[in-house]
């Protein structure tokens, strides 16, 4: 009720009778009956800030467990990135150091087959001749001549593999070897030195104090071969020939 009377006199000054009257005391807040309503009110308003309260600190509890879950949430995934992101880090890098490995292997794999092409390019050299043989036995310079009218020259030896194929053909004579231009310094007849010789045992010997100055094969059994005899260059003996196959 909003009716507030400040200043009554009497029932009759207001010209009401005595029930209006009564109705207008106990509308008037300052009653004590007002005291009482305005008592049951804020206890109303008090319940309702507590259920207020309650509500926001349920709500504030809401709020933060979905916080946390969210932050869980979030730590989680942010591991698990970082594990596959790191375990395709560390596969790389095993891959790339297997491929290094295996580029390594290549490479010296490359080294070995070049260097093995370069020896077979130079055996298919030295084989690309014919060998062949004169038919009687005479001096080195008339077997070396005999062998260079036939477009060819007395055989040179500068490998162990030519060498082995040579005593596998059981072969006797003369080779394109000599010391007669520097004792002790043996030539081929294409002027280089024989640095891989394979000398038979004790020679060569100048043997019997006569200076023997021409290179004799002599095949044999043994292995590796060693064949070669130094021989008088006087002596007679058969031409053993090479010349190239496309000639
Ligand atoms: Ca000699
Ligand atoms: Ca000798």
């Amino acid at each position: 009720m909003s009716v507030h009377v400040s200043k009554i006199n009497t029932s009759k000054d207001m010209n009401m009778d005595d029930n209006t009257y009564s109705k207008l005391i106990f509308s008037n807040p300052r009653t004590t009956t007002g005291a009482l309503q305005s008592g049951a009110e804020q206890g109303e308003g008090f319940r309702r800030y507590r259920r207020a309260a309650v509500c926001l600190g349920l709500l504030g509890l809401v709020l933060l467990g979905v916080a946390a879950g969210l932050c869980i949430k979030y730590r989680t995934e942010r591991d698990q990135i970082l594990n596959r992101y790191t375990g395709l880090a560390e596969d790389l890098l095993a891959n790339y150091s297997s491929l290094v490995k295996e580029r390594d292997q290549l490479s010296s794999l490359r080294s070995m087959l070049e260097a093995k092409v370069t020896q077979l390019e130079k055996q298919f050299q030295e084989f690309n001749c014919r060998i062949f043989q004169s038919a009687t036995e005479d001096t080195w310079n008339m077997s070396r001549k005999y062998c260079r009218e036939k477009g060819g020259d007395l055989v040179m030896i500068k490998s162990k593999e030519k060498q082995t194929v040579l005593n596998e053909m059981r072969l006797n004579g003369w080779i394109g070897l000599s010391d007669e231009s520097v004792e002790g310094k043996w030539t081929w007849v294409d002027t280089t030195t024989a640095n891989q010789t394979f000398w038979d045992e004790g020679q060569p010997d100048n043997w019997g104090s006569v200076d023997e100055d021409c290179a004799v094969f002599h095949s044999k059994d043994d292995d590796p071969p060693l064949t070669w005899h130094d021989h008088k260059c006087s002596s007679k003996h058969l031409a053993i020939c090479e010349k190239s196959a496309f000639q």
